[in-house]
């Protein structure tokens, strides 16, 4: 279980009460008041050697971290040794002066000894080494470390995906950050666990890939407590709404955040502005983490710029922490101190949740109030990223920016403002305002019914600030299809369309048109409608023989109609084989039907017609027979077809054929 934060913050209170002459306020003092540990990064040398160093870190911090102290190359000069010295002195030193302890760090592809990643270890005995290491550091200031960065670093840059090149993943696999926090969890049930990385802190894929490495951990039940943000930072910086995004995400999932490791380094030489921007981030770092009710803590990687990790990694940059190289307080300081002493004037964070609503001309904004706003600016480019010009200085949380240009694309941000001053822009938004009206879209945009079946379309209603009842109708329908809305008229966004076609409607394609009136406004979208026989059809037509020897063989088409038809020929083309000649056919329906056949030196053609004018009526198996004798091969043979061509009443010629 975490520790209790309240009565640590207590402890933290009273200790810096005592140590408090030396300046006004120091920052521990009214961070401890205000719930909030505020921490520095120590190294050995100074906290050794140097007063104004060791008096300055107890003076104005209630939590510390080992620069370089805790971690595994300096803890385990061996396989089978520990060495303490610094570690219990950095204990020592916090606990005398009633400090708060990170411990940093466990596991980690950095900083391992090199018996570690020269000894050919199995992933068995890795995973033990692992355990052994977590437990004995863990558990020898069992209940004295408030948070403890179990896993650094383990997500790899530019990827989203884990770093598999570190030692433990490439020796123990990804399981390797589960199993940490377990046996962290065992070693010291007190401390709060964390996660920490760097450039994790806003939004991107990162930032993403820390978070779902996170959710899915604690759904497996892994215990990770905490997201370590370490807030190393190129001048100038400021929180924007995307932090405030990220930490909420984290919330969501029960986890609590801390700025781990801030410094803002700046381009040497340094100039008084610049220090002056240096200050804001500090600021609203600060302010962030006191008004996000999950961040518990913000430590910087040092506090003087005498002692940095900056110069030598990043060359021509310093100047990165809060106190010079000489002890004097910066901006940063200040920043810091007026912060943490509630009711100090400073500049709110930026406004979150920023939507933006076309309509015709214009464009509606809405946004989230942060804290001590008392008013907002609202900008606008037409360019994505700016330069963006205020259109207005507002006091409520939304605005609608009239006048602009229908089908230009504007971009917009949102600042908030008090007495001391402005935030940082919001993250941007965009629309397009589009003139009133509306046009319609139909969905599906080709539809196919069967005689006798419906279908249907959805006929969208895309509305631009256009609120009047559109009534549909449709035209251009075949014979026998007719066309439904519902509803119709209507103010809503959308109507269904049910086309219908009878036993009898005109077969084939066709374009429908759908028209939307209202307001003034006439509207079409076409749709491609295909009526399609039924399957099986209202016409089905098969085929027989009755007789085959060499002699004689009749092959005949029966047909059952449903519906009326108004015109039919059927052809039956027999293979005159030799010997073989037509010898006769025949009709079931009688005198409607004209008949007839030919024969070449191959084939015999039997032709029926339903006769010019007549209609023939519904029925059942009506036959139609063609008839051969003689004394040659056997039929049916190869070649011999039959085909079939009707017109239902109202509607358009269909064939079928096939063969004996
Ligand atoms: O500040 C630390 C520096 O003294 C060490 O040489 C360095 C070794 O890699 O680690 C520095 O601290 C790092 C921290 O442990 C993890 N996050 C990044 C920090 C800066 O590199």
């Amino acid at each position: 279980m975490p520790h209790n934060i309240r009565r640590l913050l207590a402890a933290c209170l009273s200790a810096a009460a005592v140590s408090a002459a030396a300046t006004a306020a120091p920052l521990r003092d009214s961070a401890s008041a205000r719930g909030l540990f505020i921490g520095a990064a120590a190294t050995m040398g100074p906290l050794r050697n140097e007063p104004i160093y060791v008096e300055t870190l107890r003076r104005e911090f209630n939590m510390v971290v080992a620069e370089n102290a805790f971690k595994m190359d300096a803890l385990r000069p061996s396989a089978t040794t520990y060495n303490f010295t610094d570690a219990d002195a950095l204990m020592a030193f916090a606990e005398q002066n009633g400090m708060a302890v990170r411990g940093h760090t466990l596991v980690w592809h950095s900083q391992l000894p090199g018996w570690l990643t020269a000894g050919n270890f199995t992933r068995d005995q890795t995973i033990a080494i692992m355990r052994d290491h977590i437990r004995t550091v863990m558990g020898r200031y069992a209940g004295r470390i408030v948070h403890w960065d179990v896993v650094n670093e383990a997500v790899a840059d530019g990827t989203g995906q884990l770093r598999t090149n570190s030692f433990w993943h490439q020796r123990i696999g990804p399981e390797y950050i589960a199993l940490a926090f377990q046996f962290a969890r065992e070693a010291d049930p007190t401390a709060v666990l964390y996660y920490n990385d760097y450039e994790a802190e806003g939004l991107g894929q990162k930032s993403d890939a820390v978070f779902n490495l996170v959710s899915s951990l604690r759904g497996q039940g892994v215990p990770v407590d905490g997201v370590g943000w370490q807030m190393h930072k190129i001048n100038p910086f400021r929180i924007q709404g995307q932090h405030v995004t990220n930490a909420q995400r984290l919330a969501s999932l029960g986890v609590e955040i801390s700025i781990t490791e801030m410094d803002v380094r700046i381009a040497l030489p340094t100039d008084a502005t610049e220090l002056q921007q240096q200050a804001l981030a500090f600021g609203d770092a600060v302010r962030f983490c006191l008004e996000q009710p999950n961040c518990t803590s913000l430590t910087t990687w040092g506090f003087t710029d005498k002692y940095s990790w900056v110069p030598s990694v990043f060359g021509g940059f310093g100047d990165a922490l809060i106190y010079n190289a000489s002890y004097q307080p910066k901006p940063a300081y200040t920043a810091l101190q007026s912060v943490l002493e509630e009711g100090s004037p400073q500049p709110p964070l930026p406004p979150t949740g920023l939507t933006a609503t076309a309509g015709s001309g214009q464009v509606a904004l809405a946004w989230a109030a942060p804290s001590g706003a008392a008013s907002y600016n609202v900008k606008r480019s037409t360019t994505s990223g700016g330069p963006y010009a205020t259109v207005a200085s507002v006091t409520g949380t939304s605005f609608t920016n009239t006048g602009l240009t229908n089908g230009t694309t504007y971009f917009f941000v949102v600042s908030a403002v008090n007495g001391a001053g402005e935030s940082m822009n919001s993250t941007q938004v965009n629309a397009t305002p589009q003139a009133s009206g509306f046009t319609l879209q139909a969905n599906p945009a080709s539809v196919s019914v069967s005689r006798g079946g419906s279908a249907t379309s959805t006929i969208g209603i895309v509305r631009t600030s256009f609120t009047s009842s559109v009534t549909l109708s449709a035209s251009g329908l075949p014979a026998g299809v007719t066309a439904a809305f519902n509803p119709s008229p209507t103010t809503g966004n959308s109507s269904v369309l049910t086309l219908t076609a009878s036993a009898t409607a005109t077969l084939g394609p066709a374009t429908v048109t759908v028209t939307g009136t209202g307001g003034g406004l006439t509207r079409t979208t076409p749709i491609a409608l295909t009526v399609t026989a039924p399957p099986g059809g209202n016409v089905t037509v098969t085929r027989a023989v009755t007789s085959n020897s060499p002699w004689f063989t009749e092959e005949q088409v029966r047909i059952t109609n449903t519906v009326s038809l108004t015109a039919l020929s059927v052809t039956i083309v027999v293979q005159r084989t030799t010997g073989v000649s037509a010898s006769g056919q025949y009709n079931t329906v009688g005198g409607q039907i004209q008949q007839g056949n030919t024969s070449t030196a191959s084939t015999i053609t039997y032709q029926f017609a339903l006769a010019p004018g007549q209609t023939l009526g519904t029925g059942t198996n009506r036959t139609f027979a063609a008839q051969m004798g003689g004394t040659g091969t056997v039929h049916p043979t190869s070649g011999d077809t039959w085909t079939v061509t009707y017109t239902a009443a109202g509607g358009q010629p269909v064939t079928q054929s096939g063969t004996f």
